[in-house]
């Protein structure tokens, strides 16, 4: 027996660049698409640990169709939720990380309806892990993505949008087990291109 997920999900890997003249999207490989529990399963238990993955690796696992990218038509009014773990000894990585892709794929990072989770990724870099979240919009209604206070949404104006997100962010940082001095930040994608990912200023805390 198969048991179905909402969404057919998608994982993709970033591997670390070999040379200079390495372009980003081009480390970036889709792995494997899977729609039901046993299937991820199935991969979880034979792809690398987080933990053992080399620096400047990613793992990323979004809703089939969607590239984990900046570029991707669907992310680009988007934005990121996104915590980085600097104790990178004591970090419990691999079991954060499998708490976040089952929330992910279990649908409880937000409503049904929503409809702002495009994916969930981590990175290993020299002095933390980040695991991040991405969202289809910054809680703004999308220009030309429908009319008047409906637009970017399913019949929600911006105020709405903003809480919606709000409340993905909350639910974020519970599976995270963050610390109540620990918070989580959102940045729009726009923002992360211009300033380089790492100085993108934070436009929500939760
Ligand atoms: P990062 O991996 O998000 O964070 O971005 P880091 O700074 O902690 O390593 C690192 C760099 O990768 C960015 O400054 C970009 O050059 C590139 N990069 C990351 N992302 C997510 C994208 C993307 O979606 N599109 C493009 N073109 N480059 C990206």
């Amino acid at each position: 027996v198969k048991h179905p997920l909402m969404h057919n999900w998608t994982l993709w890997f970033t591997k670390p660049p070999s040379g200079k003249a390495d372009n980003w999207n081009d480390l970036l490989k889709d792995v494997v698409t899977f729609d039901s529990v046993e299937e991820f399963w199935g991969i979880y238990n034979n792809i690398t640990p987080t933990s053992e993955l080399a620096l400047k690796s990613d793992y990323h696992l979004f809703k089939e169709g969607v590239r984990p990218e900046w570029e991707d038509i669907q992310n680009k009014h988007g934005g990121k939720w996104a915590y980085q773990f600097k104790d990178k000894r004591s970090v419990p990585i691999d079991e954060l990380w499998l708490h976040v892709m089952l929330a992910a794929i279990g649908e409880t990072l937000e409503n049904s309806d929503d409809g702002e989770v495009m994916g969930v990724v981590v990175n290993v870099r020299k002095g933390f892990y980040r695991i991040g979240l991405w969202t289809r919009t910054t809680g703004k209604p999308i220009p030309g993505g429908g009319d008047g206070d409906n637009a970017g949404g399913k019949g929600r104006n911006a105020e709405k949008g903003k809480e919606v997100l709000m409340g993905i962010g909350r639910r974020f940082r519970e599976v995270l087990r963050l610390r109540d001095n620990e918070v989580v930040e959102f940045s729009g994608h726009i923002d992360s291109q211009h300033a380089g990912s790492s100085r993108a200023k934070a436009k929500f805390i939760v």
